[in-house]
């Protein structure tokens, strides 16, 4: 296993459009076991392959408190959502202290291969639904502050520059 560079905001290639896996094998694997590392070194909640410069549909997941219930999703899907909307607070791994509220489906279900290739479905709520859709949205190109005020972003969009900028002089 080996720990991967996670993308940071505003990279161009975070707005890469991911293409579906073609077929789970054993370099898939090896993306599935390298990012569940990166993730649960980072301590995220969830990944998507995107931030890690590898444009295919790959999420890993695990919103337990415990960090022992890792979910893989390759070629996810979302075929059915709720009406009912929840507003929460989000963060992201490729824009780093930033947190601000975003509206998600309270409920969706989702159809997705495991690891092992094998298709399957599951209904996500709470966080675990904030999660598939804020990674689903990264398969996409979408980071979720693209979702908050043109005013709100360019102010992001600047902290994040300083904030490489100081990260490579090491202050
Ligand atoms: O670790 C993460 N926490 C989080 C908290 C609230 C809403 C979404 C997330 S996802 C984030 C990890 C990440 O950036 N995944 O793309
Ligand atoms: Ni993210």
């Amino acid at each position: 296993m080996s720990l991967l560079t996670i993308l940071r905001y505003p990279d161009p290639r975070l707005h890469t459009v991911a293409r579906p896996v073609a077929a789970v094998d054993e370099r898939i694997r090896q993306l599935v076991d390298d990012m569940c590392q990166t993730m649960y070194e980072a301590d995220g909640v969830g990944l998507a392959a995107t931030q890690v410069d590898v444009h295919e549909c790959v999420i890993v997941m695990d919103t337990s408190d415990s960090r022992d219930q890792l979910q893989v999703l390759i070629n996810p899907e979302i075929i059915a959502a709720s009406a009912e909307m929840h507003v929460a607070e989000e963060g992201c791994l490729s824009v780093p202290l930033v947190y601000d509220k975003v509206e998600r489906h309270a409920r969706v279900t989702v159809r997705a291969l495991g690891r092992d290739g094998q298709p399957h479905e599951f209904e996500a709520e709470g966080l675990a639904a904030i999660c598939v859709q804020h990674e689903m949205d990264h398969l996409l190109g979408k980071v979720f502050v693209e979702y908050l005020s043109a005013l709100k972003r360019d102010r992001i969009r600047t902290k994040m520059l300083k904030k490489a900028r100081d990260d490579l002089r090491g202050d």
